[in-house]
């Protein structure tokens, strides 16, 4: 590529992924609503509000692809979510429209199905079952990606990540643990695949005790290759094994279903 743009790039995940883009495209154009540092060489630097559409359309121009990250990433005020998730996530795809439909990687997340039991084994067909109020920011973000899709031919990846960090913290993670290495090879196969549609993938490392299943997506070549079981017996020394009944062992969503709703002030 000759210029990728990463939203939400001083965010957890943003800040993981940013110097690994560097191999990706000739300029990486950074992007948050936050501080985002000094510029390397290889970077453009654009404080930008998702919720600006003006601002959106500026951010997306030039680009041949995006990495988009930037959002409300917990359950939040929907005030916050709608700006950031809904308005965002419009005025991303509508700039997308406009500039030549550069291809897009959305961090989806696995709260679109946080109600599942941690005993179901689910493939990308399975009904939505939203946690919370940002499950149902990324269930809106899947069906608007999809339709400009069908509409317009625009190709996004809806990459439901499980939890993308340094090393699962608690035992749901040992499930749901997606490692940055991982993430850095599936953001490779999505922008070289030849043609990439409007999947769903499930954003997990090869973890013996996943709950996701990917393989309609084995077209694109990612193959996975951490595995969180390898941290098992350190976790569980720190970490005590929760209940059957809580919330945290119950539902792959985990403590997210327990979440209120917040009003406003
Ligand atoms: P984060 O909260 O650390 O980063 C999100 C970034 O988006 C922040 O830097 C924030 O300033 C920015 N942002 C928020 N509102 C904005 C707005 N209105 N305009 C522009 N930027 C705005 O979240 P994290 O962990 O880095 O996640 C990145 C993405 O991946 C998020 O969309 C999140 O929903 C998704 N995701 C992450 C998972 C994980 O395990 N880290 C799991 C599932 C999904
Ligand atoms: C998410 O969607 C959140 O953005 C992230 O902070 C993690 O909590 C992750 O899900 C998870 O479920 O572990």
């Amino acid at each position: 590529m000759k210029r990728l743009l990463i939203t939400g790039a001083a965010g957890g995940l943003g800040s993981a992924m940013r110097a690994r883009m560097a191999k990706f495209a000739d300029l990486v154009r950074i992007s948050d609503i936050a501080d985002l540092g000094a510029a390397a060489p290889h970077e453009e630097l654009v404080i930008c509000d998702l919720g600006d559409a003006e601002a959106v359309h500026s951010l997306v121009e030039g680009c041949d692809g995006i990495l988009h990250l930037g959002g409300i990433s917990v359950e939040d005020k929907f005030s916050k979510i709608m700006n950031a998730n809904l308005l965002g996530l419009y005025n991303l795809y509508e700039a997308a429209r406009a500039h030549g439909h550069p291809r897009i990687l959305f961090a989806s997340s696995n709260h679109t199905v946080g109600f599942y039991r941690q005993d179901d084994h689910i493939d990308a067909t399975a009904p939505m079952r939203p946690d919370g109020l940002y499950g149902v920011s990324k269930c809106f973000g899947e069906a608007l990606a999809r339709m400009y899709f069908e509409k317009f031919g625009q190709e996004t990846a809806l990459v439901r990540i499980g939890s993308c960090m340094e090393r699962p913290t608690n035992h749901r993670m040992l499930s749901t643990w997606m490692s940055y290495d991982d993430f850095e090879a599936l953001i490779a196969c999505v922008f070289r695949a030849p043609m990439l549609g409007c999947p769903i993938i499930w954003g997990v490392s090869d973890n013996d005790s996943r709950w996701w299943d990917n393989s309609h997506a084995a077209y694109l070549g990612w193959r996975p290759g951490d595995n969180a079981e390898h941290f098992r017996v350190e976790l569980e020394a720190k970490v005590p094994r929760p209940a059957p009944s809580e919330p945290l062992a119950h539902y792959q969503g985990g403590q997210f279903t327990q979440d209120p709703i917040f009003t406003e002030e």
